[in-house]
């Protein structure tokens, strides 16, 4: 790096939620922040996962940004949970309104950051030579933002249409008429399945790993239903502020509080478990506090959630194929609408990958160990490398030339209250590993994380500190710490394998990623830490 002053003050690598708002706070400070975004426009999640069926598990009213009462009020929600276009309307509402777009780069992608000693500065690289350079970082790169490709032999063979949920083409796909296979059951593939269904002339549903859903009702809001909550928005944010997944109204993390709070299953008599899914069908199969904590309990709540799927679909073996052998909660809860219902219309087939695997993709569709499937589109509804995947695409280079790839790689995700990583200096990552939103309301989370990191930045200025870095031994107790929380749940269990653990990526250290304390609790911690002068970190 050159004398020459750094170009900005702060750089942010994306722009999602998370970026969005991180620009605007930083502005507020009064830094001169540039955002470099990879896609043409805001958005993040919500710019590329426009897959038919895409929508939030959070109410829109609390999955949405509660810093700017203007933005709350003039921003108008039609349904509960709203759909993905929705959501990126709203987050281009927003750049418009708070004039965004000016200290924003798209169509720019960070491929590489040097962090220099002697300049105390990072010096950004893109994807076409250009370098950007500033003090501090602010990584807004997204924790499910890095699709999971699988490594099915011929995948590039295939003569018909290959398509990634994650990578959703932007002017539609008219599916209608065509033979669909989707690969993948997770919350992306349980939301696609029944809206393809509805479309393709034949869907055949490639399933490795059954799922655990959470049936859900979606509405539109009623005439009036909206001004009414906005005239008490301030109670409804306060409410939600100090609630532990940063959502107080009924989302799939409250139906899990819920859970927690009912009787054990294994001292519930059979007619008790019979009564709870006559009741509730497959939600009151989950409906038992011990099944967090006792992997028999667990156990147990899946038969009983295989005898209420067998209620609603009709066919035997599909019905018995679709019951999941890994314990519930393990994954982050998914919302259903008329999932399992999808498997009883005749133009649907579920392939169970755990009797017959899939051998390859071949050029006119996909061949198990048992039969072929012809196919005119395939879709991926695969998953991403979760939390670590976008900062370990980045070539980012530390004190030392440290490599946060091989060093994550080769010790597992570890990170100071997720915010940062030692040997990293005035790197500040949003959402990073051992921060609480895998399990709550990614939004309340990231604002919580923004506003930490901005207050952070003015102290440093107001201090004349140039350089801020996390201790290993702080960062090593916190992952202990947060690992503690999970210690006696099911969610350390061997056959968890999802993307709260890296279990979902061939290859990747094993680690629970999140942070189970709830996010007041979280918040209290990083504001006592700051009070206390930035306890855990090195301020040079
Ligand atoms: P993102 O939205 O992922 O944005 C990150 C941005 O960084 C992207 O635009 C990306 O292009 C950019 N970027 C990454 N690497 C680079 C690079 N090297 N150079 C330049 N730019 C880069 N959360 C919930 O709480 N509730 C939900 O219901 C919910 N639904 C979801 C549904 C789907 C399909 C997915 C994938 C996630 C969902 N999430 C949900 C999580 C969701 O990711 C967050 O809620 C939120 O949108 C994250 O915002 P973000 O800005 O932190 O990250
Ligand atoms: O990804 P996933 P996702 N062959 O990892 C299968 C958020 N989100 O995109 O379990 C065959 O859950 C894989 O099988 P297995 C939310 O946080 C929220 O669906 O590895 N199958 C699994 O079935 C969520 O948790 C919403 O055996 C293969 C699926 O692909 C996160 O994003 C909606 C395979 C991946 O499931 C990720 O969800 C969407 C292979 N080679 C997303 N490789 C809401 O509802 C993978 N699979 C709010």
């Amino acid at each position: 790096m050159s004398d020459a002053a750094p170009d900005f003050d702060v750089l942010v690598i994306g722009a999602g939620f998370s970026g969005l708002y991180a620009l605007h706070r930083l502005r507020q400070s009064g830094f001169r922040t540039r955002v470099l975004e990879k896609a043409e426009n805001v958005g993040g999640t919500w710019f590329y996962n426009r897959y038919p069926g895409a929508r939030c598990d959070i109410e829109s009213i609390e999955y949405s940004y509660s810093f700017s009462e203007e933005i709350q009020q003039d921003w108008v929600w039609t349904e509960t949970m709203p759909a993905q276009p929705e959501i990126e309307a709203y987050l281009n509402f927003v750049a418009d309104r708070l004039d965004l777009r000016r200290d924003i780069q798209f169509s720019t992608e960070v491929v590489g950051m040097t962090f220099d000693e002697q300049a105390a500065a990072w010096t950004a690289r893109t994807g076409v030579g250009e370098s950007f350079t500033a003090p501090f970082v602010v990584a807004a790169s997204g924790i499910l933002s890095v699709p999971l490709e699988p490594d099915i032999p011929g995948m590039a063979n295939f003569a018909g249409t290959s398509l990634f949920t994650s990578r959703w083409p932007k002017e539609g796909v008219d599916l209608t008429g065509k033979r669909v296979g989707v690969i993948g059951t997770g919350s992306s593939g349980v939301q696609l399945i029944p809206v393809v269904a509805r479309d393709a002339l034949q869907l055949s549903v490639f399933q490795r790993s059954p799922t655990y859903t959470l049936p859900w009702q979606v509405r539109p809001f009623e005439p009036g239903e909206l001004d009414e909550m906005k005239a008490r928005y301030g109670e409804i944010r306060a409410a939600q502020r100090e609630h532990p997944i940063g959502a107080a109204r009924l989302s799939a993390f409250s139906v899990l509080l819920d859970m927690l709070a009912s009787p054990p299953l294994k001292a519930a008599p059979r007619e008790d478990q019979l009564r709870a899914i006559d009741e509730n069908g497959i939600l009151g199969a989950l409906n038992w506090s011990d099944i967090f904590f006792d992997i028999d309990a667990n156990r147990m709540a899946a038969k009983l959630y295989g005898e209420a799927v067998a209620r609603i679909v009709k066919d035997p073996e599909t019905a018995a194929s679709l019951v999941p052998d890994h314990p519930f909660a393990c994954k982050r809860p998914i919302i259903d609408q008329g999932y399992y219902q999808t498997f009883n219309r005749d133009n649907v087939t579920l392939v169970d990958l755990r009797k017959s695997p899939i051998r390859e993709v071949t050029t006119t569709g996909i061949r198990t160990e048992n039969e072929s499937h012809e196919l005119d589109v395939i879709i991926y509804a695969t998953g991403f490398d979760a939390m670590t995947g976008a900062l370990s695409r980045i070539d980012v280079r530390g004190r030392d030339g440290r490599s946060l790839r091989e060093f994550w790689a080769s010790e597992g995700p570890l990170s100071y209250l997720g915010l940062a990583v030692a040997g990293f200096p005035n790197l500040f990552t949003i959402q990073g590993p051992g921060g609480p939103s895998p399990s709550s309301n990614f939004v309340a989370a990231l604002e919580q994380h923004v506003e930490w990191i901005s207050d952070c930045l003015e102290y440093l200025r107001a201090n004349g500190i140039r350089t801020i870095e996390a201790l290993a031994t702080a960062q090593q107790e916190w992952i202990d710490h947060a690992t503690s929380l999970v210690a006696a749940t099911v969610l350390l269990h061997p056959s968890c394998n999802s993307w709260y653990n890296g279990g979902n990526v061939p290859g990747k250290k094993r680690m629970y990623m999140g942070y189970t304390g709830g996010i007041p609790e979280y918040r209290r911690r990083c504001d006592d830490i700051a009070t206390a002068g930035y306890t855990g970190f090195k301020l040079a």
